[in-house]
């Protein structure tokens, strides 16, 4: 087969996006929507699948929206079967809804470890194990999982996110590695810093008027000398959903403006 730029092309294929209301997953399911996907999302409440459906709207995609939490295999399964029936069954699975808490850990809870470990990687599991079958039956899928800088760092504060981000990395190369043989690519995406409500406290400005010592820190730490957009992870997104990357399994692509390529500024 020759390449043609068609292969980046999403039509007839149905993306799930978890979380996809705002931040990074609003924007990737946007950049698939672009490429020709039907886009579905989830959130936890109906109220804020409604607020998500109407910037969906605004967008001028049509997309359809499930309250779902994704810690509850119950209703995973239900949700994707609704999916099904309603919309066609998954093609393209995007697990990006994901918390953070940081704290230092010696003052975290277990249940507060726990909780951070249960959405950022059990969801993806049960996420995963709900759409396999279909995939296999259908000859192939490709399922993309938002990793993080702390799949391959840490930091202060983050251990929770940082275990549950490794994890899935490994998570990522394990569905690769087992499903594979079915034409199911799973691959990760590691954003950098991104500027999303989830990282909104560490970019606030000080009371004086001046940067956030860490929103300073990050742009020192960056080549690219500056916070990612979720735009930046939309060319990623669209690459990994489609057939140009049918030969990519277990792969982390980070997209950080080269943070995992840099040592620091020289004192
Ligand atoms: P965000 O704006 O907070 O979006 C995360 C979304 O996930 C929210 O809409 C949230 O719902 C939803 N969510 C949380 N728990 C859920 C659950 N149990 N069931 C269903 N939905 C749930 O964060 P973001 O920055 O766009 O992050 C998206 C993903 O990228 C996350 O996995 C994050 O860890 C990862 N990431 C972010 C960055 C960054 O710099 N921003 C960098 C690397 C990786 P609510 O609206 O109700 O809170
Ligand atoms: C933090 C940040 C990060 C980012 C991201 C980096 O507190 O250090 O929130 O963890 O959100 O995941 O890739």
């Amino acid at each position: 087969m020759n390449f043609n730029m068609d292969m980046f092309r999403l039509d007839g294929k149905v993306a799930l996006v978890t979380g996809a209301v705002h931040g990074i997953g609003f924007e990737i399911a946007k950049s698939l929507a672009a490429a020709g996907a039907t886009i579905v999302f989830n959130n936890l409440s109906q109220e804020s699948v409604d607020k998500g459906l109407a910037l969906y709207q605004e967008a001028g995609i049509k997309a359809r929206g499930y309250a779902c939490d994704v810690t509850d295999e119950e209703a995973v399964q239900a949700t994707v079967q609704q999916i099904k029936e309603e919309v066609g069954s998954i093609d393209i699975l995007v697990n990006n809804a994901g918390i953070i808490k940081r704290i230092p850990m010696i003052e975290m809870s277990a249940a507060e470890f726990r909780q951070v470990v249960d959405v950022d990687l059990n969801a993806p599991f049960i996420m995963a194990k709900a759409v396999i079958p279909d995939m296999i039956e259908k000859g192939g899928g490709k399922i993309i999982n938002i990793c993080s800088m702390m799949s391959e760092l840490g930091r202060e504060t983050v251990s929770a996110y940082a275990a549950a981000k490794g994890g899935l990395k490994m998570l990522t190369k394990n569905i690769a590695s087992e499903y594979g043989q079915y034409n199911i690519q799973c691959n990760g995406i590691g954003p950098g810093y991104i500027a999303t409500p989830q990282t909104a406290p560490l970019r606030e400005k000080q009371e004086n008027g001046e940067r956030h010592p860490f929103d300073q820190f990050i742009v020192g730490r960056t080549p690219a000398a500056r916070w990612g957009e979720p735009v930046d992870l939309s060319g990623p997104a669209v690459f990994l959903a489609s057939s140009a990357s049918d030969f990519v399994n277990g792969h982390i692509l980070y997209v950080d403006g080269g943070i995992l390529a840099y040592i620091g500024k020289q004192p």
